[in-house]
């Protein structure tokens, strides 16, 4: 089935929050943010601002009648700074006037002193200054110490990974609405509403019940809007609050790229041991994430480095420990991949070197540590595992010799261009590392006419979770999907919301609809039996009609609805889900955090014009665990964008701050993403069909932001076609691995670089 939303999408009909009809009244918010990463409010000067043209009012700290906090995890972050700044872009005052123009006219006779302070970007020195987020954590199984005495081969190195910008296409954004009694309508461009819903009660010191939030849908979050859509939302609710009147604030690019937070950079430490055989005995990595000014959601994203230190390999003695540093950049947060990518950038990067140092092929190494059925994860974790499986059938099915064969014969005849080869195999646990939320609702209502509304708590954000949703329902009641309507997600109808985050979207409100739509189907089973004077056993439904053991009756959905109608049988349910069999023990930080993993493996080659730096992504060329697709064309759109999106993240995107914690790359001219050039040739993806049971959606595997981890892999094929070159390149574990960093890196044993 085609994604619901393609033809809208198509024709621009799709609403976004921009698209929202204004109302009469409205009125536009901007917020003047701060210019300089850290130092003390001294004077804040307002007066020019406050006359000029169309401003009705400008609010500071001063103006929050709840509490000035917006911190999720941790209570450190003021929603307007007070006394001091913590980063640059960080909220100063919120202008609000006539026009959206009118505001950003204003914003610029803002007058602000501010008397700097210190500034810290790099995570290594805010951790020996003691600047955490959290008290560090560290996972451990075997004895590490002593299995690195029984190891052959013992490498230590240091690996790098930068931040990323989200690029969301549709920027972030709120409007705001005053309702009776004082409530207040909030759309907002979040993945999570009930987030919005939280922070706005504890600004505005209102009860929830009193803040409505409602979604139809994203131009793209990839975790961005996970949290941080937060800021905007409680922005525009105060100055409805105060004026009772309507507020929109639509974030331009430039200001969305300089005040929200981005992937984690990460520093980190590595230290790996092998056995004569190559099996990798002993693990220890030490993971300095860069927070930014606040702790957002950055605690959760350390955990889940950690849990995937060991990527899709089973290390029988690993040491990981993990230290959320406080810089002030803008606050980190959410990003496909949550941490996971960063941890298992370091592992391979661990596996290259130990490869370089013995002369062979690191795909030798990975191949003979894949994690088995069986084994544990660092964390406890039993695995049930596809990780050879996945390796296994990429080999074969895509001649990974004759790929190489190729490879290693244009590389003979070639002098200025060079082809390199990775694998890169990726195991990701689904669920939230966070037992608790691991939980969702949905909201079924039957009309009398047959046709049916359907509400959750997932968002969404074009990656096809209303499609699927729409799936389960049509699938449980057996009807037409043209008969089923999926709802904006609002917090009105759905209560208590987790963000659309973790992959695990589809999963947990499609699991929750499926609870609805049978017990409705169970009761409308028991309105047929007594229609049809038949027992309830031997009823189905089938394609819009009622069939008694097997045989087709004279009762068609319709008539079947309106027969439960006049029998006052309620048509509407509210399923709740809870994953079943997952819990984790943070004190010994063991357990069974996760639903199931997902598995897979690709083969990435790449050909370097060495006279240039620049490069093109020959293929891609992936065996992935999907499960039991539920939707092949979703599911591909998926791991094409999470591939194409982890290759950015790898190669191109450079995220850029000045050592005053100034965004230097804030617009599309100095920040590239990946675009239809840049795409690879080919993306080859085989859907590896796994008859496992699993906990996932009709054992539809979740499938958002494993394939983003197949990127990690161009980093080393790159490297791969820099050795071909330059046997003698000094190759650093620094990603991204940008066309200028490839030029230098081709010539690195012939200059001296100076940083
Ligand atoms: N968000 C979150 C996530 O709050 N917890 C998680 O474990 C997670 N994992 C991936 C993406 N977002
Ligand atoms: Mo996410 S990184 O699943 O919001």
């Amino acid at each position: 089935m085609k994604n619901i939303d393609s033809k809208n999408h198509l024709r621009g009909e799709s609403i976004y929050l921009d698209d929202i009809p204004i109302l009469a009244g409205t009125l536009f918010g901007v917020a003047f943010d701060s210019p300089v990463a850290h130092g003390e409010i001294k004077k804040l000067d307002l007066t020019a601002a406050i006359q000029s043209e169309g401003v009705v009012r400008i609010f500071t700290a001063k103006d929050i009648p709840g509490e000035n906090q917006i911190g999720g995890i941790i209570p450190d972050e003021p929603l307007i700074a007070d006394h001091e700044v913590h980063f640059c872009g960080m909220p100063v005052a919120f202008v609000v006037a006539e026009s959206d123009e009118l505001a950003r006219m204003a914003i610029r006779k803002i007058k602000v002193e501010i008397s700097p302070l210190p500034v810290i970007t790099d995570p290594r020195e805010a951790q020996k200054k003691g600047h955490l987020i959290v008290q560090p954590r560290t996972f451990k199984i075997g004895e590490p110490e002593n299995a690195f005495k029984d190891c052959v081969h013992v490498f230590e190195g240091k690996a790098d990974s930068n931040g990323q910008e989200h690029l969301y296409i549709e920027t972030q954004g709120a409007y705001t609405l005053p309702m009776e009694n004082g409530a207040i309508k909030i759309y907002s461009s979040t993945q999570g509403p009930t987030a919005v819903q939280r922070a706005c009660s504890k600004v505005l010191g209102l009860p929830m019940h009193m803040l409505e939030v409602d979604v139809t849908r994203l131009g793209g979050g990839f975790g961005g809007k996970e949290d941080q859509a937060n800021t905007w939302a409680a922005l525009c609710a105060l100055a409805t609050y105060h004026l009772k009147r309507p507020v929109k604030y639509s974030l331009h690019r430039m200001e969305d790229m300089r005040m929200t937070g981005k992937r984690h950079p990460y520093s980190s430490d590595y230290k790996i041991g092998l056995d004569k055989d190559l099996k990798i005995l002993a693990y220890e990595a030490t993971f300095y994430q860069n927070a930014g000014a606040a702790a957002d959601l950055s605690p959760a994203v350390m955990e889940r480095t950690l849990f995937h230190c060991t990527n899709s390999y089973f290390i029988p003695n690993v040491k990981a420990t993990a230290y959320s540093c406080r810089t002030n950049l803008p606050p980190n947060t959410a990003f496909r991949g949550f941490g996971g990518p960063q941890g298992m950038f370091v592992i391979e990067s661990a596996i290259a070197h130990a490869a370089d140092e013995l002369g062979i092929n690191a795909s030798e190494i990975q191949k003979r540590n894949l994690i088995r059925n069986g084994d544990e994860f660092p964390y406890g974790q039993i695995a049930v595992s596809e990780a050879n499986e996945c390796w296994e059938k990429a080999e074969k099915i895509f001649d990974l010799q004759k790929m190489r064969n190729e490879v290693a014969q244009f590389n003979s005849k070639n002098q200025l261009y060079k082809k390199g080869i990775a694998l890169m195999p990726v195991a990701f646990g689904i669920s939230f590392t966070k037992t608790l939320m691991n939980q969702a609702r949905a909201l079924v209502h039957v009309y009398t006419d047959g046709s049916v509304n359907v509400s959750t708590g997932a968002v969404e954000m074009g990656q096809g979770v209303n499609t699927k949703i729409l799936q389960v329902a049509a699938q449980i009641f057996s009807i037409d999907p043209s008969m089923i309507r999926v709802n904006s997600t609002n917090t009105f109808r759905i209560a208590n919301t987790s963000p659309s985050a973790a992959s695990a979207t589809a999963d947990l409100n499609g699991r929750a609809t499926q609870i609805a739509c049978e017990a409705i189907l169970n009761r409308l089973k028991e309105v047929a039996a007594m229609e049809l004077n038949t027992t309830v056993d031997s009823i189905s439904v089938n394609n819009q009609c009622v069939f008694v053991k097997g045989e087709k009756s004279s009762l068609d959905w319709r008539q079947l609805i309106m027969a439960a109608y006049l029998r006052r049988v309620s048509l509407s349910e509210h399923g709740h889900y809870a994953t079943p069999e997952i819990s984790f023990d943070a004190k010994k930080e063991k357990g069974h955090p996760f639903a199931y993993h997902v598995y897979g493996s690709a083969i990435i080659t790449v050909t370097i014009d060495c006279l240039r730096g620049t490069y093109e992504f020959d293929s891609v060329n992936v065996v992935h665990d999907f499960g039991a697709s539920m939707n092949v064309i979703i599911d591909r759109g998926q791991v094409e964008g999470g591939i194409v999106q982890g290759i950015g993240w790898m190669t191109m995107e450079e995220v850029i701050y000045d050592k005053d914690g100034r965004l230097r790359s804030n617009a599309l001219s100095t920040y590239k993403v990946p675009d239809v050039y840049s795409v690879p040739k080919e993306i080859n993806i085989d859907f590896l069909q796994t008859n496992v049971d699993n906990l996932a959606i009709f054992r539809s595997k979740a499938v958002g932001e494993p394939p983003l981890m197949y990127g990690i892999g161009a980093f080393f094929a790159l490297r791969e076609a820099m050795k071909a070159f330059n046997p003698n390149a000094k190759s650093t574990f620094e990603s991204p691995m940008t066309p200028e960093r490839v030029l230098m890196t081709l010539h690195s044993d012939e200059l001296i670089i100076n940083n």
